[in-house]
């Protein structure tokens, strides 16, 4: 991929973030979403890329914007671009820290193209690469992090989604004496956590989104560290329920049809098939990875986190727009 492509991204993901951010606290996750992602489409629509979204908003019978097949860009390279405008719609709309507009691409066929559905993954930094393997016991994986890492096994920092699904396995952590992290939402921050060397955290663990995951693991890959998934059918993650059996049996359809297996074990390399892979993530609200947009009347400031795996740079930039002076489909959601 070309390299003046990162910015052109960096670009995208200001954009979204800036219009999520008009809605913060506005106890709106649907109306967010839909700026961002009309901003995200508009500007994705303006850069020189021939662009097949894999992850985005959907599929396009729920006739979202930016769904999965969707053809954006006006021209150049072929690349595939997996998007999430809002990593945290409700962390947005509730005024929470650590929500991000997110986008990853590489070379076409690069990105896993995945449903939205549960993905359950196992992230840890380059010094540990290697040696996780999620067809064994949590316990083991810790173990043998642990020693890549080399440190004692309760100064490992594990971090995991506080949701009620593993509320049984941090009980089960702690008994396995690692320090355990839970936060309330946004596993791509947390996974990219990992691989930035002067944060705390070890490894990152839970199910979460399958968008979020491919999302992540481009940003691994580009980073060095290691991770591994799997696919997980809605009944299998929310509980047997008729309509979660209903739901799930259409994702396990819809695997079938892309070609892709629930419940197998994916590697980093499934994920994400090449180095050559660009990260930009803008922050909505302020957060560990980044901060947040400061706006003061018309003037706002973001700062985007842009990774480019092709060299393994990664970059932190300030922006300051004048809200005024940008195109018209981005003044009208972000004014
Ligand atoms: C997951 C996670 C995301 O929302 O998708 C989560 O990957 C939703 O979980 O990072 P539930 O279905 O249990 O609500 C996030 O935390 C934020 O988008």
């Amino acid at each position: 991929m070309k390299g003046d492509l990162a910015i052109a991204f960096a670009r995208v993901t200001e954009g979204a973030a800036l219009a999520g951010h008009k809605w913060l606290g506005r106890g709106d996750k649907i109306a967010a979403d839909n700026a961002a992602v009309e901003v995200m489409r508009t500007l994705l629509n303006h850069t020189n890329i021939n662009g097949e979204i894999v992850i985005g908003e959907g599929e396009i019978d729920e006739a979202p914007m930016l769904y999965i097949g969707e053809h954006v860009g006006c021209g150049g390279c072929a690349v595939d671009i997996a998007v999430d405008p809002i990593e945290g719609t409700r962390m947005t709309a509730m005024g929470q820290n650590n929500a991000l507009a997110v986008l990853a691409a590489g070379d076409k066929g690069c990105l896993l193209k995945a449903p939205d559905m549960y993905m359950e993954k196992l992230v840890v930094g380059p010094q540990a690469k290697g040696v996780i393997d999620l067809d064994k016991p949590l316990a083991d994986n810790f173990a043998a992090i642990a020693k890549a890492l080399n440190k004692p096994l309760s100064e490992l920092v594990v971090t995991i989604l506080a949701k009620p699904r593993h509320d049984q396995l941090i009980t089960e952590m702690h008994a396995m004496g690692v320090r355990v992290f839970a936060f309330p939402d946004g596993d791509v921050a947390a996974a990219i956590l990992t691989c930035i060397p002067e944060s705390d955290v070890d490894v990152m663990y839970c199910i979460g989104g399958a968008p979020e995951g491919v999302v992540s693991a481009a940003a691994i890959r580009a980073l060095g560290g290691d991770m591994q998934g799997r696919l997980l059918p809605r009944h299998h993650v929310k509980g047997d329920t008729e309509e979660n059996r209903r739901l799930g049996e259409m994702e396990i359809r819809r695997c079938a049809e892309m070609g892709i297996e629930p419940n197998k074990l994916l590697r980093l390399e499934d994920m994400a098939r090449s180095d050559d892979v660009i990260f930009a993530g803008t922050g909505i609200t302020k957060g560990d990875l980044v901060e947040g947009i400061q706006r003061r009347g018309n003037i706002a400031t973001t700062e985007t986190l842009l990774i480019s795996g092709k060299c393994g740079t990664m970059r932190r930039i300030q922006s300051s727009y004048d809200l005024n002076r940008q195109d018209e489909a981005v003044k009208q959601h972000t004014l």
